[in-house]
């Protein structure tokens, strides 16, 4: 069983997505284990985002994601981290699927609504970056036996 840091950044914080996102993992079988809305401060962003450290649009990236609260999370579930990945859709909106989050909500690659995280290495440095061990919950679903 995988998991998978997820985080609606502030602009779909802002536009009331919270609830509908949650609601399509939701619905497609994952658990959510762990999630909370937060400010996120300069040097978790930088850490965060430290792949793209050497990109021109670093420091827009961080001034975004510190710009205002986003909502944290993490999904359990079988292929989490992939399959996340394809209801998020892709990076650009233009690219991204219609059906897909960033499809249906964005237009903009810089206010693209979530992250994903992109492999199961990024999925437990994002966890742990976001979340104590205790904030997380485990739990037995009574539906499981219908998803898997
Ligand atoms: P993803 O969020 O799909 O994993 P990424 O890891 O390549 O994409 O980039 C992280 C974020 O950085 C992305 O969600 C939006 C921003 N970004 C990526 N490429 C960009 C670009 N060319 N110009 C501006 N922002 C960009
Ligand atoms: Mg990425």
């Amino acid at each position: 069983m995988e998991r998978t840091f997820l985080m609606i950044k502030p602009d779909g914080v802002q536009r009331n997505l919270i609830g509908e996102i949650v609601s399509r993992f939701e619905k497609k079988g994952f658990s959510l284990v762990g999630a909370k809305l937060m400010n996120v401060s300069e040097v978790v962003a930088r850490q965060h985002y430290a792949e793209h450290s050497e990109r021109p649009f670093f420091g827009e990236l961080v001034d975004f994601i510190t710009s205002g609260p986003v909502f944290a999370m993490v999904w359990e579930g079988d292929q989490v981290i992939t399959t996340a990945r394809q209801m998020m859709g892709k990076t650009n909106p233009v690219e991204a699927a219609p059906g897909t989050i960033r499809g249906d909500f964005a237009v903009f690659t810089g206010k693209n609504i979530i992250h994903g995280s992109d492999s199961p290495e990024s999925a437990v440095r994002e966890i742990g970056l976001f979340f104590q061990p205790n904030e997380l919950v485990s739990y037995e679903r009574t539906l499981a036996a219908w998803i898997v």
